[in-house]
């Protein structure tokens, strides 16, 4: 068999930022995140013995042209080995995925690339998935690739195993626009800054009290259509998450003098007028909400700190083509 997926990032306006189980992936409180219409990834899972045979068979992992041979094909194994547990199947994959985030947008690509990967796997291995457990099973590749299942307005839920999957929920029409002020790599992977955050940082405990609140809000916002208080939440709740990452120790610090300064302009185009609110996530690029009406002129405003893309809700993970290989 072998089915092709294609999914795309998201951005939380309710971040998740520490795990309450590492070997489940569940997340310490709820987020809800805006999925994109940019930047998809694509990918094929073939079950043709992947590469070597016999006790040396193994899964190949080819990522925009070039054969990975690194971390990130233990983990795709890995995901890949939960998928077979599911299916009853050992038979091996090659992976082929396509990622379109240009290199330091600042985008996650692993929200992207495993619900691309959990929803092109599922289908070739024959497993029959529930919206609600392609997202669980999305979840065990990353954390945010959970919300990459539904797309659009999707709240992740915290909980057990059966009870940590993200759903649509309904929100007013909104739009993003990324700032991507610098292109570097990050110094610090999010996967290890919240074990440090979680290990060391004396604000944790509030953000995880304060952020399952704030779930409840953005929620009830979103039901009301209120995108008003959507963006107050949201940039709240990104400097909240900052603020608590800073507090580890040693420090980790995600933004930058010019990331700071996007989080000023921005202020000051409300208070021209324009409605929009940053967030960020585990790096120095800032993500602008507006309302669709007003991403142009957002971007325009914006385009001296950087490179803006604008983006509009995106859609769903789905499997492009699945058959008999
Ligand atoms: C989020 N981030 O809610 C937060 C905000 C970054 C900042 O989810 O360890 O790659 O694979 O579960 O999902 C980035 O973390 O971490 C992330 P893992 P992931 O979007």
């Amino acid at each position: 068999m072998t089915a092709t997926a294609v999914a795309h990032p998201n951005i939380a306006l309710v971040k998740y930022w520490g795990k309450a189980d590492a070997q489940l992936a569940l997340p310490a409180t709820g987020s809800v995140s805006m999925g994109l219409d940019v930047f998809p990834t694509t990918t094929t899972v073939t079950l043709d013995g992947g590469s070597g045979a016999g006790a040396e068979a193994r899964d190949a992992f080819t990522l925009n042209g070039h054969v990975v041979e690194d971390g990130a094909l233990v983990r795709v194994q890995q995901f890949l080995d939960l998928v077979r547990e599911l299916a009853g199947s050992d038979a091996r994959a090659s992976v082929v995925s396509e990622n379109t985030v240009p290199t330091g947008a600042g985008l996650a690509s692993s929200a992207s690339g495993f619900a691309a990967l959990a929803t092109a796997a599922s289908a070739a291995y024959g497993l029959d998935l529930s919206a609600r457990d392609l997202s669980r099973l999305a979840r065990r590749g990353s954390g945010s690739a959970t919300r990459s299942i539904p797309g659009g307005v999707a709240v992740w839920h915290a909980g057990d195993d059966q009870g940590s999957f993200a759903e649509p929920i309904p929100a007013p029409p909104m739009a993003m626009v990324v700032v991507t002020i610098d292109a570097g790599p990050k110094p610090i992977g999010s996967r290890e800054a919240m074990r440090r955050t979680i290990a060391t940082s004396p604000f944790y405990p509030a953000w995880v009290t304060s952020t399952t609140e704030t779930v409840g809000d953005m929620l009830d916002a979103c039901a009301a259509g209120d995108f008003t208080r959507i963006g107050e939440i949201t940039e709240s709740n990104a400097l909240r998450m900052h603020a608590t990452i800073e507090g580890a120790f040693p420090p980790i610090r995600y933004l930058n003098a010019r990331s700071v300064a996007v989080f000023d302009a921005v202020g000051e185009l409300r208070a021209a007028g324009l409605e929009a609110y940053a967030t960020a996530d585990a790096g120095p690029n800032v993500v602008v909400l507006c309302q669709p009406a007003d991403r142009s002129a957002v971007a325009t405003a914006l385009a001296s700190f950087g490179d803006v893309i604008e983006s509009g809700t995106g859609p769903a993970a789905r499997v492009l083509r699945s058959e008999e290989s």
